[in-house]
Formats: structure tokens, C-alpha cells, sequence
């Protein structure tokens, strides 16, 4: 039997993962096989091809994925994100890792198949730093890793792992089948259409849906909370743009990616210059604020603007003028 030609989307019902898809799918000579917990919604889905509701822990189903496509590319978005991890992290350990390690075997049987690398995408964070509080570090890709979350442990690992199945994997034989490992730093999202849940660079998001649907938004980190951001389209254009580089463009493999990185209070000044009834009161939640101090207010992506000449579409006027108000 013939393997149909795919590429394959894990997490595809998140923010990332749907935005994706309505992407990847004007390509109508792609086959758009997805996996999510959850059933895709119908608009979502009318774009897949093959649409399997699962679990990224199940290996028989992935035994199954793996004799039924031939899978080109493989998109591993599925994650608990870093406030959620934080409340289970044995299980965050189990979806973060064990999950994504099932994927990079899965692309591993399929480059031996195939006798091609498959390119395998993985959104690592910026929850893989951990600076000083208030430390103005502009971080680059190699320096302060030192998450103090199990989700940026999980994240700097499964980076580590990315670059093993990619460079090293079964080194001491002959037989030496490697994968096509690209990551993405990604900051906090922000998306016109969903609120994001679980992670903790959620209070710019929230702000934004709460004020613009209730005029009001109850803020669990203090007014000078600032970490680096990127509107959803900008992520979606970098995953692109990264995945469709030449291999010889692409020397470190995971990067940085921003555009902007306002403080909470300063979020909330342009937002009120829209709605002028918001209203924000500050309810800080000490453990989350403390994850946020951790990371950096600033990232450095000039690796990625060298290396594939990557530049967000989005500043934040126009994140808000051009796309959340559109
Ligand atoms: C989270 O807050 O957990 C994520 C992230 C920054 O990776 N959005």
C-alpha cells in the first residue's frame, strides 16, 4: 500500500497549531494529518485531511500514524504550558519529554523509511532562561539558561534532544539516520482569535480579550511585568520562514524570535487609548509574578535575522491597529 505524503501537526487544536493549519493548507498538495487530545473545531478540521483525536503518549497510535503516512514534516506543538506545568509537574515531565521524544522516533523511523531527513519543528521559550529579577540582560541563544520551571527545564531539554536526534543520534555505528531539527524561541503570543490558558505570559493576552469583551481585567502580575512578545501571525510567518530555509542557512538551529516588549502597565495605557472604559486592577499572584521576574524583559534575535533573515511584520502599534483591532 501506498504511505500517503503528509506532514503531520501535534497540539493542532492550540492557538499555534490552528493558525498553522489555515496556513499550511492553501497548499492544496499538502496532506494535513493532525493529533489533539480534543476534536478540532469543524472550521479547523475542514482544512486537515486526516484528523486523529489521541494522545502524544499513546505508542500504538503512533505505531499506526507511522505504517499509515509518509510523513515529510513533523509539527510538535502539543505541550503543557508553564503555569499548568508548575501545578503537575510529573506530568508535564511526561507530555514535555516522553511525548516529544515519541515524535522524534516517529520522524526517525521515517527518514530511515523514506532515506530523507524529515524536518521536525519544535517551539521551544523563553521560559528556557532565568535572569535576575529587573536584569535589563538582553539574552542571547547560549547564555542564562537557568529556567526555574519545569516547562523551561522540559523546553531546554527537548532542545538538547532536538539537536542529539539531529547531529549525533546512533554515533558509534555506521548506520547514521538523523532527523531535520528546527526550534523556535518563542516569547509570550498574542492572538486575535483565543485566549491562551496555562502559560504565564497569558496577562498581555488576557489584558487585550478581557478589556476589549468586560472593560476590565484583574492583572495577577505587578505593572512593571515586561517580557518580550509576538503577535500570532509573526509566529506563524517565522515557523515558515525557518522551515523553508536551506540546511546550510540554518547553522544553530534554535533561535530567538520577538518584536516587541511592553510592560503590563504600558500594555495597558495603548490599550485604554481604544477602550477608554478599561479599567485594570493588579491581584498579584506572588508564584507567577516570580516566574515572570525569571525571565527576560528583552530577548536578542539577531542570530535568527542573520542566519534566515527573519524580521517580524508586527510592532505593537501595528499588533494592535492592523491586527487585534482588525
Ligand atoms: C507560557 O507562558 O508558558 C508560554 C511560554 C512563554 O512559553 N506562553
Amino acid at each position: 500500500m501506498m504511505r500517503k505524503s503528509s506532514i503531520l501537526i501535534t497540539g493542532a487544536g492550540g492557538e499555534v497549531g490552528s493558525e498553522l493549519i489555515k496556513i499550511l493548507s492553501n497548499n492544496e498538495n499538502i496532506n494535513i494529518v493532525t493529533l489533539d487530545l480534543h476534536p478540532l473545531e469543524p472550521s479547523i478540521a475542514d482544512m486537515v485531511s486526516n484528523q486523529i483525536t489521541g494522545n502524544i503518549l499513546d505508542k500504538n497510535l503512533i505505531d499506526q500514524i507511522n505504517l499509515e503516512f509518509e510523513i515529510k514534516e513533523v509539527y510538535h506543538l502539543a505541550a503543557i504550558l508553564s503555569t499548568r506545568s508548575e501545578i503537575s509537574p510529573n506530568i508535564a515531565h511526561d507530555v514535555n519529554i516522553n511525548g516529544t521524544i515519541n515524535f522524534l522516533e516517529l520522524a526517525l523511523k521515517q527518514s530511515k523509511s523514506q532515506k530523507n531527513r524529515v524536518k521536525f519543528f519544535f517551539p521551544s521559550s523563553i521560559a528556557v532562561y532565568g535572569v535576575e529579577k529587573n536584569s535589563k540582560q538582553l539574552c542571547k541563544e547560549y547564555e542564562a539558561q537557568n529556567p526555574i520551571t519545569i516547562y523551561g527545564a522540559n523546553k531546554l531539554y527537548a532542545e538538547k534532544l532536538g539537536l542529539y536526534y539531529s547531529h549525533y543520534y546512533s554515533q558509534l555505528s555506521d548506520n547514521k539516520d538523523f532527523i531535520d531539527f528546527r526550534s523556535l524561541r518563542f516569547p509570550g503570543l498574542i492572538s486575535a482569535r483565543t485566549i491562551p490558558s496555562g502559560g504565564t505570559s497569558d496577562f498581555i493576552p488576557e489584558m487585550w480579550h478581557h478589556i476589549k469583551n468586560h472593560d476590565l481585567y484583574e492583572c495577577f502580575v505587578s505593572e512593571n511585568a515586561q517580557i518580550p512578545f509576538l503577535a500570532m501571525p509573526d509566529a506563524i510567518k517565522a515557523i515558515q520562514k525557518l522551515m523553508n530555509s536551506d540546511c546550510s542557512e540554518i547553522q544553530s538551529r534554535i533561535y530567538n524570535v520577538k518584536a516587541f516588549n511592553p510592560s503590563a502597565l504600558e500594555f495597558f495605557n495603548l490599550i485604554k487609548t481604544h477602550y477608554s472604559d478599561a479599567k485594570i486592577v493588579y491581584s498579584i499572584n506572588a508564584q507567577r509574578q516570580k516566574i515572570v521576574d525569571s525571565w527576560p524583559s528583552d530577548i536578542d534575535d539577531s542570530l535568527a535575522k542573520k542566519e534566515w533573515g527573519w524580521s517580524p511584520n508586527y510592532n505593537l502599534q501595528r499588533t494592535i491597529n492592523e491586527y487585534l483591532l482588525s
